[in-house]
Formats: structure tokens, sequence, C-alpha cells
């Protein structure tokens, strides 16, 4: 058809690193080392398409931690090696989560000195990659609001262990270890302007935040992780251009840092399952790169042939899930040129 004829003449040569660099940002994706060692085919496309690297799994405490007196760094190396022949920077992925914990670790927090435990798992990890993770998601998901307390904060294994001294904490330690490194605060549940929830973690975020920079505790992004729903209405406008305004004003750059369209419940055929997730992908990033503040866009994967959102997600009709900017097949989705179309219409 003439529209597939159109569709395919904009896809070919498109370069979504080259279109964010001109835009003044870097574009990158989560990755597992054993996927681009094993897949020649998907390799070459996350080389030619990106030039920030994020380990998706290989920089978590139970990827790097097998007990308490060692350190497993080979995946971690892996990713950074190929991140080095992308000559890509890293964007590491995450020193501080309440999943992904080892049982070891569980049980050293509660029994051991949890401060110790983790200033040198943040110090002996950063310094490690400094110069090549250049920037660092610190704390992730540290805010659940459900858990009632009125900071907002998440009772993790962490704060359970440290109270909310521990973002402080981890953040001291990070900033130690390498000067240089960029370090933020991830969540998901910021996106939305219709969603109730999403609208109130804003606030809650925005305080945390504030707290932070007031108490001068190093800390200079706030990274969204973008995992958006297929199923809802994008609404991406004013309440999050305010928000992120917001998030600048206190002198933090945005990052996007997990960035999907889940579309578990998309109708249609995958003609219109494609346009409704390169819809959301376009608006999403059409405000966020519209606030000079945003530096970094990660997806969460580059191809649906590799994606969790296959084992977490799976379709009631067992069709293949297609939350990301290429195909199982490695060709560009719309998604991929709505979100070039987003990068290249950056400006005031
Ligand atoms: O995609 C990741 C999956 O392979 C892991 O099994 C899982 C648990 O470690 O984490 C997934 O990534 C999550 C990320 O680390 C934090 N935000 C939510 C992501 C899942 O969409």
């Amino acid at each position: 058809s003439a529209a597939s004829d159109v569709y395919k003449r904009q896809a070919q040569g498109l370069s979504l690193k080259t279109t964010a660099q001109r835009a003044g940002l870097r574009y990158g994706t989560a990755i597992e080392p054993q996927t681009v060692a094993a897949d020649p085919a998907f390799a070459a496309l996350v080389l030619d398409q990106c030039d920030l690297i994020t380990a998706e799994n290989a920089l978590k405490w139970n990827a790097l931690r097998p007990d308490r007196d060692h350190f497993d760094f080979a995946a971690a190396d892996q990713v950074a090696a190929f991140a080095r022949r992308a000559r890509a920077p890293m964007h590491g992925h995450t020193l501080v989560w309440h999943e992904a914990i080892p049982d070891w670790a569980i049980h050293e927090l509660k029994a051991g000195d949890p401060r110790a435990l983790l200033v040198d798992h943040i110090t002996t990890v950063v310094r490690r990659y400094a110069g090549r993770v250049v920037s660092w998601d610190v704390i992730n998901e540290p805010v659940e609001r459900n858990d009632r307390r009125p900071d907002g904060l998440r009772k993790s294994p962490w704060f359970e262990a440290l109270g909310p001294d521990y973002l402080e904490i981890a953040l001291r330690a990070a900033h130690a270890a390498d000067p240089n490194a960029r370090l933020a605060i991830a969540d998901y549940g910021l996106e939305y302007d219709d969603i109730g929830w999403m609208v109130e973690k804003r606030g809650t975020m925005l305080e945390l935040l504030r707290g932070l920079k007031a108490r001068g505790v190093p800390l200079h992004a706030l990274a969204l992780q973008g995992h958006l729903l297929g199923d809802h209405a994008p609404s991406f406008g004013a309440g999050l251009a305010a928000f992120l305004r917001e998030v600048a004003a206190l002198g933090l750059a945005i990052y996007v840092t997990e960035l999907d369209v889940n579309d578990q419940n998309v109708p249609g055929d995958i003609a219109q399952r494609d346009r409704v997730v390169a819809d959301i992908y376009g608006r999403f990033l059409r405000t966020v790169v519209a606030e000079p503040a945003t530096q970094i866009v990660v997806t969460w994967g580059l191809s649906d042939r590799y994606t969790s959102k296959t084992d977490f997600f799976p379709r009631p009709d067992h069709a293949p899930v297609r939350p990301l900017p290429f195909d199982a097949g490695l060709r560009p989705k719309p998604a991929a040129l709505a979100m070039a179309g987003a990068f290249s219409h950056r400006g005031p």
C-alpha cells in the first residue's frame, strides 16, 4: 500500500543515535550480555542505533554478589566490553533496589552491619566502572505511597535496615567512589497526567528530591523509567511538562531509562497495535524532550526479539508482544519513527 511504501522509505537509514545526537540527546538501550554475544545481527543493530548502553540485569546485586565475600563481574564486564565496541558510555542500573537482592544479603541487612555492606558494595562497583559508567541509577524505586509513610518512602530492606538515611548514605558513597559520575534516583509511575496515584507520586518524589538537594546530598538527575501503558490513552501534557520543569528547577537533569510500551492488552492486528504503541512513544517523548533538562533516553531493550515483557506481560491471545522500537526481525517499527520524530522536533 502507499502508506507502507512511505513507511519503508522513512525507515530506510533510520538512526536513533544520530537523530538523538542532533537534538543534544543520547539514545541507548538496556542489554543482556548473552544476547549480544549469541546474536550478531542483534548486536549489529545495537551498535548501529545506540550510543549509550545499560545492563538490564548484570549490575544488580543478585548478578554481582554470589556471596558476602565475593564479587562476580563476569556478566557486567561483558556489557562493559560491548559498550566499548559501541564506543558508548554506560548508564549503570542499579546500586540500591528492593528487588534482586540475594538471600544472604537480606540476612546480612538484618544481622550484620548494613551500612558497611551498602557502602562497600557501592564503593567497589562504582570504582570499578569509573569512567565507563558515566551515570548511575543509585537508587531505584524508593517511593511507594502504599507503604503509608508521610515521606512516601518504600519500606524496602534498605529502608528497614538503615532508615531514611539509606538514600544519603548511598549517594555519598557513590559520589566518593567516582566524583565524575552523574547520580540519579529512578522510579516508575511518574509519567501519566490522568492517573491519580501517579500525579500524587510526582509530588512525593519532588519532596524527596527537594530534601536531598537542600541537605547538599550529591544528586544530579531524576530518571523516569518510562514503562508506558498500551491500554491507556496517552496523557503526557501540561502536567508532565510542569513536573519536569520543577525537577529541572532543582538543578537536576532528566533521564528516561527504561522506556517501553506494554501492549499486552492492545487490540487489533499488528499494524493497528504498532500504531497505538508508536503514538504513545511519540507523545511521551515529545513532551519529555521539550524539557531542556532532558539528556538521555534509554529503551528497555531495542528489538521485540528480546524483551522481559514476553515473560512478565504475555498477551491473552498468545501473540508475541511488541513493546520496543524494532520488531523481532530487527526491522524498525512505527515506534522507531515516532521516536526519531520526537527527537528531531526538539525545540522551544
Ligand atoms: O527486565 C528485567 C528482568 O529481566 C528481571 O528479571 C527483573 C528483576 O531483576 O528486572 C527487570 O527490569 C526491571 C528493572 O530492573 C527495574 N524496573 C522494572 C523493570 C521490569 O520492567
